[in-house]
């Protein structure tokens, strides 16, 4: 069984039973002038996780295993974005430098070119932070029979951790790389990190991208 060095301990997953999910890395989040730099956030702490996940991507597709990408964002009258989200997020469906702000089909909405989805790779839209909230995830996992997940993407603290506590609760097994995700605010990663694999590895494991690679492409 391929093993990962990982905090709090080694990390065994089995190849038929792996899926890389790779978490919203949208244009409105990652791109100078989109949304999250509109908020005053520094685009370059999301961006650093560009270049790991881009080798990774590679290694996992030569290795021809499973990759599910999601997006976070609504319909174009936001009738699927829960009222309290909408409350809090007044943006949402303004218009933004890259077209109306996390609706789907405009340009923002969309991964960014360097990690764009290869055909028949799965892409999840999820109006909420968690990719199980309100989305097919748990249908498509079941039926292709995968326990664990790698999970990459932005943001650490938000919709990464959402996802990671949704699975953990679901019985899903989960590898966090930390190479592989960002946040805005640094401590939110170190310590978003931390909080994964503490008390024994509460909601999963934590490990970096080259030692996945180095396992996925024995
Ligand atoms: N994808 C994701 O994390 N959505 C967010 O809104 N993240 C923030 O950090 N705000």
């Amino acid at each position: 069984m391929p093993t990962v060095d990982a905090q709090p301990s080694p990390f065994g997953f089995d190849r038929d039973s792996t899926a890389l999910l790779v978490i919203d890395m949208q244009r409105d989040f990652l791109l100078p002038g989109g949304f999250g730099e509109s908020l005053g956030n520094d685009v370059a702490q999301l961006r650093r996780t560009i270049e790991p996940l881009t080798a990774l991507l590679t290694a996992w597709r030569a290795a021809g295993l499973p990759v599910i990408h999601t997006r976070e964002g609504h319909d174009s009258d936001l009738s699927d974005c829960p009222p309290a989200k909408l409350a809090r997020g007044p943006m949402i469906g303004q218009p933004g430098h890259f077209g109306r702000i996390l609706i789907r089909g405009e340009y923002g909405h969309d991964i960014i070119d360097e990690l764009r989805p290869a055909d028949g790779e799965v892409v999840i839209d999820k109006p909420g932070k968690g990719a199980f909230y309100s989305t097919d995830l748990s249908e498509i996992l079941e039926k292709s029979g995968i326990t664990h997940l790698v999970v990459t993407g932005v943001t650490t603290e938000v919709c990464v951790h959402t996802t990671v506590r949704e699975a953990n609760d679901r019985g899903y097994e989960c590898l966090v790389l930390a190479d592989c995700v960002g946040s805005y605010f640094p401590e939110f990663q170190r310590v978003g990190l931390q909080m994964i694999a503490a008390q024994g590895g509460i909601f999963g494991w934590v490990a970096e991208s080259p030692a996945l690679i180095k396992e996925i492409s024995r």
